[in-house]
């Protein structure tokens, strides 16, 4: 049923028609006697941008805007958001900030635990704009920044519940870069993305960026150990899961295998060393580790980011790239692909182990018109 609105635009709904019984219980004489106080929750029937954009900051957002879900970049999101909240009108596109030198350390753990953090502010900041919107009298849904996704769905469709990449960019608050990640006019590559969904209109949405932040330093070429992201900007996203995701999904049953396999102990640890089974248990009690995201944490891209780049870039390299590109640390790579021969020819002193799997890109994605993705 369309609700009638007034002259402000406020919903009216007239008095429903219930059987005997119904009309009679408590909760719902509360809910009449509310009506009829004017005490009803009644939401304009376009929310006011500045409005959202005021409750997504307070909320922890660091930048958000909103997009219609008309707008033509969002055809492929369509059915996955639908389906999550029937009625969506909108896209509510946030970014939260990380701290960069964490995730450039490369102490894995403290890139890992800045990872997470902000990936639970983002989830609470969209949680509590979701709740507001739900005061308000909308219907509104927040989507997972990263895990927990639709496992049921793995490995033959795609699993995330909305893009927030491709919510993002449509929205304005960024493009993506040569490494595949949204880029923040301001604040760079160093942020996480998360969308809520409304069944209303916006009075204003964002515009996209007439220009790409990514300056095309190549950086996120020469940090990626695995050379998953080539120079003309195609993407191995096998080569990129299979070693970073090593403790995710594909990772973990090529792992739960090899436990399988094992004859005994002693075979199991001639196979799985000491410290790769204790980060496998780290990553199973605590969020999973990622095993790099270098391409993001050497990104010099972004107002904020930029300065010390363009100032001195052989000190940018030493201090930010090399530490990264010289750590010693296994890459994870499938037998005979191009990630194998890259990791064995550009970081010899990085050992290089073979894993089984990989998650192959489901055959309904979402692509991009300029950049391919290649696949080893
Ligand atoms: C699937 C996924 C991945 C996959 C595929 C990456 C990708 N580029 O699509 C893997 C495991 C490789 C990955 C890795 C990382 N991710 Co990720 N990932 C996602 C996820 C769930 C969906 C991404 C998506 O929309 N893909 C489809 C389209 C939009 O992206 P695309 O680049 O055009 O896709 C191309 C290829 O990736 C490929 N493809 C498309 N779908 C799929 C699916 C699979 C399974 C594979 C293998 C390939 C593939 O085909 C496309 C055409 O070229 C989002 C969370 C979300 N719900 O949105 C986070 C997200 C994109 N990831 C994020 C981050 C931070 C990372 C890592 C840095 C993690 C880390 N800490 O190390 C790395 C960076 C790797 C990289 N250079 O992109 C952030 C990016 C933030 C930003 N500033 O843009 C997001 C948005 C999470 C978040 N909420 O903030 N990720
Ligand atoms: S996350 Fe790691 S493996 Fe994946 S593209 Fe970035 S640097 Fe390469």
């Amino acid at each position: 049923m369309t609700a009638a609105r007034d002259a402000e635009g406020h919903q009216t709904t007239p008095a429903p028609r219930l059987p005997a019984k119904l009309a009679a219980h408590p909760s719902v004489q509360a809910v009449l006697a509310r009506r009829r106080a004017g005490d009803a929750v009644n939401p304009p029937a376009v929310i006011d941008a500045d409005w959202l954009r005021e409750l997504c900051l307070a909320a922890g957002a660091d930048d958000a805007a909103a997009v219609s879900l008309d707008h033509p970049d969002l055809v492929g999101e369509r059915e996955y958001v639908q389906s999550a909240l029937p009625g969506t009108r909108t896209l509510i596109a946030m970014a939260v900030r990380m701290n960069r030198d964490n995730c450039r350390s490369p102490a894995r753990s403290v890139a890992n635990q800045e990872f997470h953090q902000a990936d639970e502010q983002a989830n609470h900041a969209a949680r509590t704009v979701t709740q507001a919107l739900q005061d308000a009298g909308y219907r509104a849904l927040n989507p997972s920044v990263g895990f927990p996704q639709e496992m049921d769905r793995f490995p033959s469709e795609r699993i995330w519940v909305v893009a927030h990449k491709t919510v993002a960019v449509a929205a304005g608050l960024g493009v993506m870069g040569l490494h595949r990640n949204v880029i923040h006019p301001r604040f760079g590559s160093f942020v996480l993305l998360v969308t809520v969904l409304v069944d209303a209109e916006v009075s204003a949405y964002g515009q996209a960026l007439d220009y790409n932040p990514c300056i095309d330093c190549k950086l996120c070429v020469a940090a990626c150990p695995v050379g998953a992201i080539a120079k003309d900007g195609a993407f191995d996203a096998l080569a990129c899961t299979s070693h970073n995701y090593r403790e995710f999904m594909s990772g973990f049953t090529d792992w739960a295998q090899t436990v399988a396999d094992s004859e005994d102990a002693a075979d199991y640890r001639s196979r799985v060393t000491d410290s790769e089974s204790a980060s496998m248990w780290q990553s199973l009690s605590s969020p999973p580790g990622y095993k790099s995201g270098y391409c993001l944490a050497v990104c010099p891209a972004g107002e904020d980011v930029l300065g010390p780049y363009l100032d001195d870039r052989k000190t940018f390299m030493d201090t930010v790239l090399r530490p990264l590109q010289g750590k010693k640390e296994t890459l994870y790579v499938l037998p005979g692909s191009h990630a194998q021969e890259y990791a064995l020819r550009r970081f010899p002193h990085k050992p290089v182990k073979e894993v089984t799997g990989g998650w192959q890109p489901p055959a309904k994605r979402s692509t991009s018109p300029d950049r391919e993705t290649r696949t080893s």
